[in-house]
């Protein structure tokens, strides 16, 4: 029926409804039986494997022509795609810190896709601005910035493509809020700008000193303890230190759940240390953050009131589609003032309603997704309570897995108790089980195995973790598990699949 139509068939080409309709139809069928094979807890997480590049290039025609296609064949090709597409939202797809497919955050998509809006004005997204500024100042509310007199004046925020973004946000945030002439004047010879990180903290924050032009060697990382948590003593020493040296440090940033160990910095004692010398203080919970919706989980990060910034990513533990990250300050107006530029034909000072909600002004981007529907649909959906249960059902899944391969030894071995999600060990195959693990070639020997298991994973297509170097730790899994899909019998069945691999 498709296949002797074109995009002309189809609105706003034409008004007759007939061929988009089918058109939508079918592709709506094609994603449901995407969905419904993915859900099946034995199917592959890449059907056939991972292929190399040049098999994907001969597998489509990449490049686009002269003649458009038909809507048959576009089909296809979408039909190709969701066949040998890395299956993210499966429930043994646990490589990314980002995973899952949630019906209700999917409707948000097709909505906010259906509209196709620009977050940049009130005039032209007003429920969805509106609804950011409320959800923003819940999530505030969770950082214990609530202001009773003045509830949507009590900080600021807005959501940005990612953790690395709001991540950025926070370190030009805190430069303005400690020299708002650098917007105008650049940052002068005499000037001599620091920044304090966590050794473990999130690269985008070395990143964003480089971008901002302080200068990535001016950064100065303090190093965790073996549990992978930032000392306020060692960010204090390491303030003197540049103090000494005649740098002026504005920036402290610390984690809230690290990337690989899910390590929690003391917030609370580095807030102290950073009033005391009157630095910002910056919290990237970009993974961890989502701990403060559980009662459980929430003290975890304590002290997060007395922060002056928050990344937080519901586009991670929020089971909210990819890209929804939020960067939270305490002070308000610090990013309009940072940021606006008054581009004359945006943001007119003198619209009839007023320009507070033209959030555009006080971003980095122009034009601005709106990320916000999926997340306040979710949020409608699950209540603050569902989302609760979410985290302390990882939690439980994690300690889960956890337990699992601890009574796996000698073939399984923890780097650590998971602090939080996060499960990280390595597999110790029969090859190596005679050899003193304190000598450098059981190190050598043990860095190569979790590469290979890996490779026999991704030829399989049944599964996927991550696997990466720390620190003087040889190549470790990390195994993390955000998905609400993923059961007890996953787990088993992820850690048999390991054994069996990586035999020898
Ligand atoms: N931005 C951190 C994401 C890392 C991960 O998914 O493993």
């Amino acid at each position: 029926e498709l296949n002797g139509e074109t995009y002309k068939s189809l609105i706003p080409y034409t008004s007759d409804m007939k061929t988009t309709k089918t058109f939508l139809y079918a592709t709506i069928d094609m994603i449901l039986r995407y969905l419904s094979e993915m859900n099946e807890h034995d199917s592959p997480v890449i059907k056939n494997g991972l292929r190399t590049p040049d098999e994907y290039r001969k597998m489509f025609t990449f490049e686009v022509a002269d003649e458009g296609m038909n809507l048959y064949d576009i089909l296809a090709n979408c039909e190709r795609i969701l066949e040998t597409t890395v299956r993210s939202g499966h429930p043994r797809f646990i490589n990314q810190l980002t995973q899952g497919v949630d019906m209700i955050s999917f409707v948000g998509e097709i909505i906010t896709s259906s509209i196709n809006a620009n977050m940049f004005t009130y005039e032209v997204a007003p429920v969805f601005n509106l609804m950011e500024e409320s959800i923003l100042a819940h999530m505030r509310e969770y950082c214990g910035w609530s202001n009773t007199k003045s509830p949507l004046n009590n900080g600021d925020g807005v959501l940005a493509p990612g953790g690395a973004v709001s991540n950025l946000y926070a370190v030009l945030a805190a430069r303005h809020y400690a020299y708002p002439n650098i917007k105008k004047s650049g940052i002068r010879e005499n000037l001599r700008l620091a920044m304090i990180i966590s050794k473990h903290c999130h690269y985008s924050l070395k990143r964003a000193a480089g971008l901002l032009g302080i200068g990535t060697d001016y950064v100065y990382e303090v190093d965790p303890d073996e549990s992978g948590r930032t000392s306020a003593e060692k960010v204090e020493e390491k303030i003197l230190y540049c103090q000494q040296l005649d740098y002026s440090v504005f920036f402290v940033g610390v984690t809230a759940g690290t990337t690989v160990l899910g390590a929690f910095d003391p917030i609370e004692e580095i807030a102290v240390v950073c009033q005391k010398y009157k630095i910002w203080l910056h919290v990237d919970g970009a993974w961890g953050g989502s701990a403060l919706l559980s009662p459980k989980t929430k003290h975890l990060l304590q002290g997060i009131d007395k922060a002056d910034s928050f990344t937080w990513n519901p586009h991670k533990l929020m089971s909210v589609h990819l890209q929804c990250s939020a960067i939270l300050l305490k002070h308000s107006n610090v990013l309009m003032r940072a940021n606006q530029m008054l581009a004359p034909y945006l943001f007119q000072p003198d619209k009839h309603y007023g320009t507070s909600l033209d959030t555009g002004d006080k971003t980095i981007q122009c034009g601005r997704h709106i990320d916000i529907l999926k997340l306040w649909l979710v949020w409608k959906a699950r209540g603050n309570q569902g989302y609760a249960e979410h985290i302390d059902n990882l939690l439980e899944n994690a300690h889960f897995f956890y337990e699992t391969i601890c009574k796996r030894q000698p073939y399984f071995q923890t780097v650590m108790k998971p602090p939080f999600i996060n499960v990280c060990f390595w597999y110790v195959p029969p090859s190596l089980q005679n050899i003193d693990p304190t000598t450098i070639e059981y190190k050598q020997r043990l860095d190569k195995i979790a590469p290979r298991i890996k490779e026999r994973m991704m030829t399989n297509g049944t599964m996927m973790v991550g696997y990466q170097r720390l620190d003087d730790y040889p190549n470790f899994f990390r195994a993390i598990i955000s998905n609400s899909a993923t059961t007890k019998e996953d787990i088993v069945s992820m850690i048999d699949e390991i054994h069996e691999l990586g035999h020898d």
